[in-house]
Parts: structure tokens; C-alpha cells; sequence
């Protein structure tokens, strides 16, 4: 039967509300901080219990769709074709440990392996971003929309340093940073979270994200925001369409933004996350 997206996205947004007060309640609180694959890459209490709430209400709500969440995913992905629910319950954890207030819960929802739903929800700032295929993006209710920025002369870039300590892999982060900022741009910009840092782009306060290392759950609720806001996103050597489990990122606001930058930029090789 038909997909009632509509229905879908307002469930979405009632998810992202109820672990909004868990986050919020954590936040300002002392939490168990556990590191994942190094110093850089954190989990707490918190996010564990943000992924639970959410898994038990969809599979509740819809049990037969297919969940992949950032806590419980196992290490390699398989994205099919079937209706799926990707979450991220807690984007940012670092910055939610550390009190900067750009964290948030990302819940996507794909079919034929491509996002149709996003929610973004920071409940620090009470921010919400919401999207469905074809119906435009919001932030708060209200319409957004992306910048018309074509060149990178023009642009304020973001872009992050990762999670990962590599010295190899951090000389090439550093090297894509110079390169862009001395082409030059107007500045770069990081958030240190993905979310966040594409609803930016989607809202027109930056033009353009580019990172390697993202997994699916940081950039699927976000990339249909930003699409339904105006803009694009690609894989890091400009290619279309974006590979999710590929983890080599490009939203823009617009293509030839999006290109321009792709031609700078070094590639960096990391794991794929599995297969599509
Ligand atoms: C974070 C990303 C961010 C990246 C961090 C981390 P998490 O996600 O949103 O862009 O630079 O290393 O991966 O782990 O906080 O959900």
C-alpha cells in the first residue's frame, strides 16, 4: 500500500519531540562518557536512551518498516529498497557533552534508498527543521530556503576535522581546508555537528558542507532538508547520485557551487559503511 508521507512526518516530528526533553534534561547534567572507536568519538547514556525511545514508537507504530540507528547498527549496512528509518538520536555528542548547544536528533526516513522524510530537532534552541518530498523544507514552521551562491569566491564554506586522529588522514583534512579557504571563500565555519551544519546550508546561513567520514544516520534526515530547501548534495568528487553508505559528503546550495569545490578537493579513502 501507498506511504502516507504526510502521516509519516508528522509521526517523525512527534518522535524528535518526545526525546527532546531527555536531551535537554541531560544536558545541563554530569554524563557517562564512553569512547567509541577513539577520543573523539563519544557516546553517552543519553544517546543510548534517545535510540531506544525512538525504535520502540516506530516499531510500534510501524512494524515491518526496517531501522537503522547510529547506537545500534551493526557494522556493515545493508540499505534495501524497503521503507527504512534512519536516526541519529543525538547528533553533535561531543558538543551535548560539552554544553555547546548544537546538538541534535536527525530522523530520516528512505524508500528505494533515498530520503522522502527528514527531521531535524534541536532542543537546546528549540529549532525544529522538517521535510517531505516534494512539500518544500521548513525550520519552525516556517518555509526555507537555500542561498543562489555559485561560486566559491563568494561562499562560506563548513566544513569539520572528524572524529578520527589519523596523521595522514588529518594532513589531507587540513590541506581541502587551505585549498578552499585560499581559493578564496569567505570563511569556513564548523559546528561539529552534520546536522546542524546542513540545516545551515538549507536555511542560507552558509552555503556549502563538505566532510569524509559521515555515516548514513548523520546525513539522510538532512539531505531531503536540504533538497526540499533548494539545494544538492553529491559525493565528494562531484559525482551524482549520492552514495549514503559512502561516507564522502558534498550539501550545497547549488551544483556548480557544489562542483567548483568537489575540483579542490583531495580525496581521503575510508571504509564504505556497507553496501547499497
Ligand atoms: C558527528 C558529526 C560531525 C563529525 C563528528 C561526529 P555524532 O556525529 O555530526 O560532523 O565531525 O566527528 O561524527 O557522532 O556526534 O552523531
Amino acid at each position: 500500500k501507498d506511504l502516507d508521507l504526510e502521516e509519516i512526518l508528522n509521526f517523525a516530528i512527534e518522535c524528535a519531540k518526545t526525546v527532546g526533553p531527555i536531551i535537554k534534561d541531560g544536558y545541563y547534567r554530569k554524563k557517562n562518557i564512553e569512547e567509541k572507536l577513539g577520543p573523539a568519538d563519544l557516546v553517552t547514556e543519553y544517546d543510548k536512551k534517545v535510540e531506544e525511545t525512538i525504535v520502540g514508537m516506530i516499531k510500534n507504530k510501524y512494524p515491518t518498516h526496517e531501522i537503522i540507528g547510529e547506537e545500534s547498527a551493526s557494522e556493515n549496512i545493508v540499505l534495501t529498497k524497503a521503507p527504512t528509518w534512519v536516526i541519529d538520536p543525538i547528533d553533535g555528542t561531543t558538543n551535548f557533552i560539552s554544553q555547546f548547544p548544537y546538538c541534535a536528533t536527525l530522523i530520516g526516513f528512505m524508500v528505494d534508498r533515498l530520503p522522502v522524510v527528514g527531521v531535524a530537532y534541536n532542543p537546546i534552541l528549540d529549532e525544529l527543521f522538517a521535510a517531505r518530498k516534494g512539500n518544500g523544507a521548513t525550520k519552525n514552521g516556517e518555509k526555507i530556503t537555500v542561498n543562489d551562491t555559485k561560486e566559491v569566491r563568494n561562499s562560506l564554506i563548513i566544513t569539520e576535522f572528524g572524529s578520527s586522529r589519523d596523521d595522514k588522514r588529518m594532513d589531507i583534512v587540513l590541506e581541502n581546508m587551505k585549498s578552499t579557504i585560499m581559493t578564496p571563500s569567505r570563511g569556513i565555519r564548523a559546528l561539529g555537528a552534520c546536522g546542524p551544519n546542513v540545516c545551515c546550508v538549507a536555511s542560507g546561513q552558509a552555503d556549502l558542507l563538505f566532510e569524509t567520514g559521515m555515516h548514513i544516520w548523520d546525513i539522510c534526515a538532512v539531505s531531503i532538508i536540504l533538497e526540499e530547501a533548494g539545494g544538492c548534495v553529491m559525493n565528494m568528487d562531484g559525482s551524482t547520485p549520492l552514495n549514503y553508505l559512502n561516507r564522502k559528503y558534498i550539501a550545497s546550495c547549488t551544483p556548480e557551487l557544489a562542483r567548483e569545490v568537489a575540483s579542490k578537493l583531495k580525496p581521503i579513502e575510508v571504509p564504505a559503511d556497507g553496501v547499497e
